[in-house]
């Protein structure tokens, strides 16, 4: 039966490819992503009987709750999956438990129809083609501003204050108050831009993981960047990751952020450790 149904499906795609038709073929599994506290894509589209997986991508646990509770993943970490099986027509909304709640916040929607008649139809975009960008003769040194040894200083004292009291602390919007200027420019592509994004996401961290943080390791300063070299975790058990983040200062104020977050492998190619 199952063998027979497989086929079928694969005749339908070949056909449908062969004549360059615009339709959806049915799908018996569909992969949602989980990132910077979205369900991506948002709506899925998809036919009785096909099964749904979510990765979650986030460095947050998140869960993928019925708003009906009639299914329930629990709280599930970055890189793990979870999936469901949909197997009437229907709309099954649902949300995320530490994020969201039925109908606002972290949500999203799976609708399930009868036949791959009912799907929408997918025009397909054309691909941006993007002039290759002039490769640069040197490396441009920006001249940076002048900045004085105390105010140097005290910059590295707001970045490393501001994270402690975020992520060890667990007090975000404190933290936020206390060393974030008028404006927070996210560079991160998995996090959402402004101060208030940055309260949010460090409270589901702090909800999820309780017993996570971040070990600052070192950190540098020049004109007006901070630059911090730390090891995050998520619970004393966790490996964790090496991450470099990057703020730049105005008026004392944190004002912009950039970073990049290699998680610690298990078995490493030298003993040196990441730090
Ligand atoms: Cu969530």
């Amino acid at each position: 039966m199952q063998r027979w149904r497989a086929c079928g499906v694969a005749t339908v795609m070949v056909v449908a490819f062969a004549l360059g038709a615009q339709t959806v073929a049915a799908q018996e599994e569909v992969t949602v992503d989980i990132r910077g506290f979205l369900y991506v894509p948002d709506p899925v589209t998809v036919t009785v009987g096909t099964t749904v997986t979510w990765t979650n991508s986030d460095f947050v646990a998140h869960t993928v709750t019925a708003d009906d509770h009639a299914f329930d993943s629990d709280l599930f970490s970055r890189g793990e999956t979870y999936s469901m099986t949909f197997d009437a027509p229907g709309s099954y909304p649902y949300f995320c438990i530490p994020h969201g709640s039925p109908g606002s916040g972290m949500i999203g929607v799976v609708e399930v129809v009868d036949s791959e008649a009912e799907m929408p139809v997918a025009v397909p975009q054309p691909a941006p083609q993007p002039a290759p960008a002039p490769r640069p003769a040197s490396i441009p040194i920006t001249p940076r501003q002048q900045v004085s040894p105390a105010e140097l200083e005290r910059n590295k004292q707001a970045v490393v204050g501001f994270y402690t009291m975020a992520f060890n602390d667990k007090k975000p919007a404190e933290a936020v108050a206390q060393y974030v200027g008028p404006r927070y420019t996210q560079h991160n592509p998995l996090a959402a831009d402004g101060p208030q994004a940055f309260i949010d996401f460090v409270s589901g961290f702090a909800t999820a993981f309780p017993d996570g943080g971040v070990d600052i390791k070192r950190v540098i300063a020049e004109g007006d960047l901070v630059v911090t070299h730390s090891h995050f975790t998520l619970n004393p058990d966790d490996r964790g990751s090496a991450v470099f983040d990057m703020f730049r200062i105005e008026n004392g104020k944190i004002v912009e952020h950039w970073d990049v977050i290699q998680p610690i492998p298990e078995t490493p190619a030298n003993d040196n450790t990441m730090f």
